[in-house]
């Protein structure tokens, strides 16, 4: 008998009987060789145990935006979006998230520094969570063009919890520009 049928009525779910759900990551980076690291990221991705489908959209080449605004002469980002299907917990993907960071030499010193890898946790199916540890949906993934545009590519369809279509984010974003 599978494991899943020998789980009791009332039992608490285990890690196994998790629903699937779809994430969106958003990645990032603007030292070192970007393309071979978010190349690199992605198939990172797609071994997580409890993942299956990974999607990513081709990257995108975009200005850094510091705490001051849009910088030109800071090292330009790439930057991509995968959506994928798991059955991980929010706090358990995003632990490996921070996992696939380290191992491509993420360092943190300044808020938005510049950076080899940033793996930010966009959505996780509809959940809304206002923890600080994992603020869901990201807390300015509605405001960003280099989220938006290649979650859009992979997604024309896509949503974004509790702001509505990433379409009309983006039309709206690029209207006030
Ligand atoms: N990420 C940041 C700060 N600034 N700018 C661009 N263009 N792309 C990013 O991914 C990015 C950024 C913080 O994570
Ligand atoms: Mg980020
Ligand atoms: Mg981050």
């Amino acid at each position: 008998m599978s494991r899943r049928l020998a789980q009791g009525i009332g039992d608490p779910p285990s890690r196994e009987s998790r629903a699937t759900v779809e994430a969106v990551v958003a990645l990032g980076a603007n030292l070192g060789d970007r393309e071979e690291t978010l190349r690199e990221a992605v198939h990172d991705l797609a071994r997580l145990p409890l993942v299956d489908e990974v999607r990513a959209a081709e990257p995108i080449e975009s200005v850094a935006v510091k705490p001051t605004g849009p910088d030109e002469d800071a090292p330009a980002y790439l930057n991509s979006v995968a959506v994928l299907t798991t059955r991980l917990s929010p706090a358990i993907l995003l632990s490996y998230l921070h996992a696939i960071e380290a191992r491509h030499g993420r360092e943190r010193h300044e808020r938005w520094g510049d950076r080899t890898l940033d793996l930010d946790l966009v959505s996780y199916g509809d959940l809304v969570s206002r923890e600080p540890a994992l603020t869901l949906p990201h807390p300015r993934a509605a405001e960003r063009e280099f989220v938006l545009v290649p979650w859009l590519a992979i997604d024309p369809d896509a949503e974004l919890a509790g702001h509505g279509r990433v379409a009309d984010l983006l039309g709206r974003l690029r209207g006030s520009s």
